[in-house]
């Protein structure tokens, strides 16, 4: 058995979890506390040791791991539903929290805590056979979330080097609580999740708050209900993991099947259908409506439009009562439809997994329940406009120094928030090479005070680039080759140069 460890930590990554191991143990014929229900013998077979371990009174535990700095939420577990779920040192919490600051949840609150977590980590590790990797949930907007989660990470990536690290990240939104801080701590987050985590998936708060509003008929939606929303994406994704299925058998394969170039592992989630209890009935889910569906900008779980970007990839999980034939003639479709622009170096085809287990949903809950569903998972370089979103807004406070002071007093330098930022400058300019689009990052200069240069420099970029084209830097290396055989003197203009002096 290849078992797969969840890491749940801070608020988020901690209620997301509650809603997805409630999912999972509806899924899997288990009760909320673990025992089997008499509706597992319509399964057949007894919840999947990949992400649960049997006890000899019978019962299944979470194979999971979920801690914050404050112990609030986890009162909130020992007296709710899944009391009686999770493993009896499942739980691990610090005091005080870490005040939706990254530096406190890395550096000052952190302190024996992460030795805490990573023994508890350990002994899960030990009994599992053959551990295929990790699983971590959290927020990037959050104290402990972004800092206490990078820091786990980071120790996660020394101590299993060679064990994959999937991540679900919760992206801030504006509809939902969110604090000033939430771009600082995003950003510095990126760190780690750039360097360290093997695929990310961004859980964008407002593309899924609307989903809820417009899909689900939900005026003002709860975070209970967004995380509803995750545990159904969530499970699709390891649908295949846990019943049988033919694509994403192993956490590898989202690395391999997804990520062709390291760095640039954010693959966009689609779900459909989407459909509320209320309407089920009315709405058709055949395998073409539902792909057509998934390709919706509405359905995304990140708010970026992949029609101003191009494909690395793009496979989808269908799950439920599926025929073959009927995906067959739908990818067949899809590979005609030239409206999908993929980079020129890639397959430029669609992948189709299928698993016969369908979706399942919370009883009393929003979400219809349908005999199918499917789940896209793409990798374009449209996820970019999530990440120059986010860095337009610490732009906007770390050039006035808004809350600068509030990280350094917890033990942070100030040279932390240039790296990150310039890391996710870089993670720009890394999609816009690969797109094609000209990016020339200028070196900070007496001109742009250091501190946000590369924004300012970006500004400058976005409006002579309209003036270059794609072809110019070969062009010019090109015809450098006579001038360099041929000309005795040559004076550069240099467009970018004069610009800046006009
Ligand atoms: N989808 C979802 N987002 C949440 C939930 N709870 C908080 N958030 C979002 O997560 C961010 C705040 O992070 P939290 O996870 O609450 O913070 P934390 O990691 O516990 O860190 P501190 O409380 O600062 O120690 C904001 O963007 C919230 O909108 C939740 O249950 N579901
Ligand atoms: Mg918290």
């Amino acid at each position: 058995m290849r078992e797969i460890i969840s890491v749940h930590v801070g608020e988020a990554g901690i209620q997301v979890g509650n809603a997805y191991w409630e999912l999972y143990c509806l899924e899997h014929g288990l009760a909320l506390d673990g025992t089997l229900t008499p509706t597992h013998q319509e399964h057949k077979v007894l919840p999947p040791t990949t992400f649960f371990t049997a006890t000899k009174e019978g019962k299944f535990v979470p194979r999971a791991v979920f801690v914050d700095l404050d112990d609030c939420i986890f009162d909130e577990v020992a007296n709710g539903p899944f009391c009686d779920l999770y493993g009896p040192d499942a739980l691990i919490s610090g005091e005080g929290g870490a005040a939706n600051n990254y530096a406190r949840g890395y550096y000052s609150a952190a302190g024996d805590l992460i030795d805490a977590v990573m023994t508890e980590i350990n002994k899960v590790v030990e009994v599992c056979e053959t551990l295929q990797g990790f699983m971590l949930f959290r927020s990037l907007g959050g104290g402990t979330g972004s800092g206490f989660g990078s820091l786990l990470l980071e120790r996660l990536s020394a101590d299993y080097v060679k064990k994959p690290k999937v991540e679900f990240a919760v992206y801030p939104g504006s509809k939902l609580a969110a604090s000033d801080l939430e771009p600082y701590n995003s950003v510095l987050a990126t760190q780690s999740t750039l360097e360290y985590s093997d695929c990310t998936f961004l859980l964008d708060n407002d593309a899924i708050f609307e989903i809820c509003q417009r899909n689900l008929d939900i005026p003002q939606p709860t975070y209970t209900q967004l995380n509803r929303m995750i545990a159904q994406v969530v499970s699709s994704i390891t649908a295949s993991m846990r019943f049988h299925g033919s694509m994403h058998n192993d956490l590898s394969e989202f690395q391999t099947n997804l990520v062709p170039i390291p760095r640039l592992h954010f693959p966009l989630a689609t779900y459909a259908p989407i459909i509320s209890a209320a309407k089920t009935s009315h709405e058709k889910t055949n395998v073409s409506e539902i792909t057509t569906a998934c390709f919706d900008i509405q359905n995304q779980m990140v708010k970026c439009d992949p029609r101003q970007g191009k494909y690395m990839n793009s496979c989808l999980l269908y799950r439920g009562v599926i025929v073959g034939k009927d995906v067959d003639s739908v990818i067949a479709t899809l590979n005609d439809n030239k409206t999908f622009k993929f980079f020129d170096w890639c397959s430029k085809e669609f992948k189709a997994g299928i698993c016969s287990a369908p979706p399942t949903v919370i009883l009393d809950g929003n979400i219809a329940k349908v005999k199918r569903a499917v789940c896209s998972l793409s990798n374009t370089s449209a996820i970019v406009q999530a990440w120059s979103r986010l860095n337009e807004k610490f732009d906007l406070q770390y050039s006035k120094s808004v809350n600068v002071q509030l990280y350094l007093d917890e033990g942070m330098e100030e040279c932390e928030f240039t790296e990150a930022r310039e890391g996710l400058a870089e993670l720009e300019k890394d999609y816009a090479e690969l797109s094609g689009d000209v990016f020339v990052v200028l070196d900070d200069s007496p001109v742009f005070p250091a501190r946000g240069s590369y924004s300012f420099a970006r500004d400058i970029i976005d409006e002579t680039a309209i003036m270059i084209n794609n072809l110019e830097p070969y062009n010019s290396v090109l015809a450098a080759h006579s001038t360099l055989e041929r000309s005795e003197c040559t004076f550069l203009l240099i467009n970018d140069a004069i610009f800046k002096i006009c």
